[in-house]
C-alpha cells in the first residue's frame, strides 16, 4: 500500500475509533497496534512519509506514556520514599561473573568487534583510568589517547585477548548489533571455533552489572530545575537518561526502573527518561548495588544526595534553590554524549527542510491534544521563542 494511502486510511481509522467504540479501550488499543504497524512499514519503507507517519505514531504513543508518569514537585511529597542517606563503599565488580555482565554492557554500549580481528571500545577522556582497569581485568589490550575526540580508546587485537573478552561476555550481552558483529566478524574464523554456541542474554533479569556497565557508557544524569510562573513554584525533576537507536533495550530498562520511552525524530532516536522520584528511588537502589565504575559515579552521588536533600527538607526555599542549582550545573557537565554529538543540520538560511524544522520543533515546541467529550479534541501545536 501507498504510505499516504496508509496514512488517510490511519487518520480515519483513528476517527472512527474514537467515535464508536469506547474511548478508553479504543485509544490505546489502536495506539498499539499502530505502534506495531509502524515498525513493520518503518523496516520494509524508509521514505519521509513513513517517518512522518511514525512521527505521528511515537507522538501519541508518548502521549499516552507521559498520561501515565506524573511530574512531582516538592509539594507531592508524600511521593518521595525514603531512602538512606549514607552510600556504601565504591566496589568494583569482583567475580569474573559480575565483571562480565559489566563488560557486557559496556561492549554493548560503546563497543565495537571488527573482522580485523579487533575489539575497539571507546572511553571518555576522563575515563582513561577505567579503561586501564578493564585492560588488567582482561590481561590484553592497549589503551590510546584519541585528542581529536576528547576520548580514549581500549584496543585488543591478540587473538588470545578477543578469546578472553568472548568468555566474560558470552551469555550476557544483550543487543543484537554485537551479537551481529560477533557472528560475522569473528565466529566465521575458525580460530573461534570453541564458541561456536556463543549466545545473548535473552532473559529479561537485569540485577546484575550489566546495566552498570552499559550506564557508564550511553547514561546521563540529570537535574532540573523549572520554574513555573504561572503556579509560582519551582520545580525539581531527577532524570535517569538513555538515548538508543533501537527501543527494545529501552523497554527492557523501563520494566525494571519505571519512566517512560519517547522518541526524537530529529534524530531517530529512542529516550528512555526516568522522570518521577519513584522512578529515581529505583534508579538510585540500583546504582547502590551495582557501582558505576567511570567518572559517572560523582555525578550518581551528587544526584543521590539531591533526591535526599528533596527527600529532607520541609519546603523549597530560596536558600535550597541555591544550592541545588549549584549541585546541579556540575552534574552531567562533562556528558560522554556529548562526544558523539554531531554538529547541527547543514540546511539553507531561506528553504526551511522538512528534517530542520522538526529538529528545531523538537527543542521548542509542543504539541498538545485536548480531549472534552469521547469523540471532541482539539490538536495544537506551540512554538515558543525568546
Ligand atoms: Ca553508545
Amino acid at each position: 500500500m501507498h504510505p499516504e494511502v496508509f496514512f488517510i486510511g490511519f487518520l480515519i481509522l483513528l476517527c472512527a475509533g474514537t467515535t464508536f467504540l469506547s474511548f478508553k479501550y479504543s485509544y490505546l488499543n489502536i495506539i498499539k497496534v499502530i505502534v506495531t504497524k509502524l515498525n513493520k512499514i518503518s523496516q520494509s519503507a524508509g521514505n519521509f512519509t513513513t517517518f512522518f507517519i511514525k512521527r505521528i505514531f511515537l507522538l501519541l504513543y508518548n502521549l499516552k506514556e507521559k498520561g501515565e508518569s506524573t511530574s512531582e514537585t516538592l509539594r507531592d511529597k508524600t511521593k518521595i520514599k525514603k531512602i538512606s542517606i549514607h552510600t556504601s563503599t565504591h566496589l568494583k565488580p569482583e567475580t569474573e561473573k559480575n565483571f562480565g555482565h559489566y563488560l557486557a554492557g559496556l561492549i554493548d554500549a560503546d563497543g565495537n568487534f571488527s573482522k580485523v580481528p579487533q575489539l575497539v571500545i571507546v572511553f571518555n577522556e576522563l575515563d582513561a583510568s577505567l579503561a586501564y582497569y578493564i585492560k588488567s581485568r582482561i590481561g590484553y589490550g592497549n589503551v590510546y589517547k584519541v585528542k581529536s575526540k576528547k576520548a580514549v580508546i581500549f584496543v585488543v587485537g591478540k587473538l588470545e585477548g578477543i578469546k578472553k573478552i568472548l568468555q566474560f561476555i558470552n551469555g550476557k550481552i544483550r543487543t543484537s548489533s554485537k551479537l551481529d558483529q560477533i557472528n560475522n566478524n569473528l565466529l566465521i574464523n575458525p580460530h573461534f571455533n570453541d564458541f561456536i554456541n556463543f549466545k545473548k542474554n535473552e532473559t529479561l533479569d537485569l540485577e546484575n552489572y550489566w546495566l552498570s556497565g552499559f550506564s557508564d557508557a550511553d547514561a546521563s544524569f540529570q537535574i532540573k530545575l523549572i520554574n513555573r510562573s504561572d503556579k509560582n513554584k519551582t520545580e525539581v525533576r531527577l532524570n535517569f537518561k538513555i538515548d538508543q537507536k533501537k527501543d527494545y533495550i529501552l523497554i527492557l530498562i523501563k520494566n525494571l526502573l519505571g519512566g517512560n520511552i519517547g522518541y526524537r525524530f530529529s534524530q531517530d532516536i529512542y529516550s528512555y527518561n526516568s522522570s518521577s522520584f519513584d522512578s529515581a528511588r529505583k534508579v538510585i537502589h540500583y546504582f547502590d548495588t551495582y557501582h558505576l565504575l567511570s567518572h559517572k559515579y560523582v555525578d550518581f552521588l551528587k544526584w543521590r544526595k539531591t533526591y535526599c536533600r528533596i527527600m529532607e527538607t520541609k519546603d523549597l526555599d530560596s536558600l535550597t534553590l541555591k544550592s541545588l542549582n549549584k549541585i546541579k550545573k556540575t552534574v552531567n557537565s562533562i556528558s560522554s554524549n556529548r562526544k558523539y554529538s554531531i554538529s547541527t543540520l547543514n540546511h539553507s538560511k531561506y528553504h526551511l527542510n522538512p528534517f530542520w524544522v522538526t529538529g528545531f520543533s523538537d527543542g521548542d515546541s509542543s504539541f498538545t491534544v485536548k480531549f472534552k467529550k469521547r469523540s471532541n479534541f482539539t490538536c495544537k501545536f506551540y512554538l515558543f521563542l525568546k
